[in-house]
């Protein structure tokens, strides 16, 4: 296969991993505007560059002319989440979503690979248009938690470096460093109600301050100075105070003033 088709051969998986980290990064930023909990952490995609294809193709004996039915990974999304819990949430969330059809998932989390790799994989069907034509394309989805991606991304550069043969001190240390991983994930999650409900209270204090100081920015166009001035007083007074409810209570003040300011600006227009 000459170069110029690999470029045109990929430019479908490209566009494919584009819109899907579009999308994902746009469902995380629906939960950070309402202050709600994401389960997801990060997304990242790629798609496998032609000299790994070509040596997967290798492994498992895929003539060149087949590897696009029957390599599933040439598009990858990894999903990076807290919890393990919410690694099954987003397991469901994209089981219900009507722009991909799941083909297969496979649970390295029950069922961990004897290397000790742990992690949730789906292939998905995804349909993309290019300028000329529709595709529906595999895409390989990975779900892990941060302590998972941690072991996954060092266990992979050592394999890389040792081309696949570990030494066996080094694949011991491995398998006991993903069992401390195993135990890491076990203890976050018996103790994640409480980091969530702290990481929500933090993101609820970032955005009520966030709209206090637009209130306030606004206001600045349309009210006294002083009074501006004193409100953001008022402002810096209960900030340190630190308390959310009297945050919130501002917040919804700073809002009737404003709606008081509009109204007597459309009415002096009239
Ligand atoms: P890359 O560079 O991440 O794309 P396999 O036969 O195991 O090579 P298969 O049958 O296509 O692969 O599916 P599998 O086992 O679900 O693995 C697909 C991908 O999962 C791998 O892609 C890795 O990204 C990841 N993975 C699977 N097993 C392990 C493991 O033991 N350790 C680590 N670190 N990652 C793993 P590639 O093509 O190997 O690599």
């Amino acid at each position: 296969m000459e170069i110029q088709n690999w470029k045109e051969i990929l430019s479908p998986y490209e566009l494919a991993v584009d819109e899907i980290v579009l999308k994902v990064r746009h469902i995380m930023k629906e939960y950070a505007d309402q202050g709600v909990y994401c389960p997801i952490e990060n997304v990242l995609g790629r798609v496998k560059s032609i000299s790994s294809i070509l040596a997967k193709a290798k492994k498992k004996n895929v003539p060149i002319e087949e590897i696009t039915e029957r390599i599933e990974d040439i598009a990858g999304i990894r999903i990076i989440c807290q919890f393990v819990e919410d690694i099954y949430k987003v397991v469901k969330a994209i089981q219900k979503r009507s722009d991909m059809k799941v083909q297969s998932e496979i649970d390295y989390i029950a069922n961990p690979k004897d290397s000790g790799y742990r992690s949730y994989h789906m292939v998905v069907l995804y349909q993309v248009q290019t300028a000329f034509e529709t595709h529906t394309i595999p895409v390989e989805i990975q779900i892990r938690t941060l302590a998972m991606n941690f072991w996954a991304v060092i266990e992979h550069s050592m394999k890389y470096k040792y081309d696949h043969n570990l030494p066996s001190r080094l694949s011991m240390r491995l398998t006991a460093a993903s069992e401390a991983v195993l135990k890491l994930d076990n203890e976050m999650s018996s103790i994640r109600s409480e980091i969530v409900e702290a990481q929500t209270s933090f993101r609820e204090k970032a955005n009520i301050v966030h709209d206090i100081l637009n209130s306030i920015r606004n206001l600045h166009k349309v009210a006294p100075q002083e009074e501006v001035m004193a409100l953001q007083d008022q402002f810096f007074q209960i900030y340190n105070q630190g308390d959310m409810e009297q945050l919130r209570q501002f917040s919804f003040h700073l809002d009737h003033v404003a709606q008081v300011y509009l109204m007597k600006q459309k009415g002096s227009q009239t």
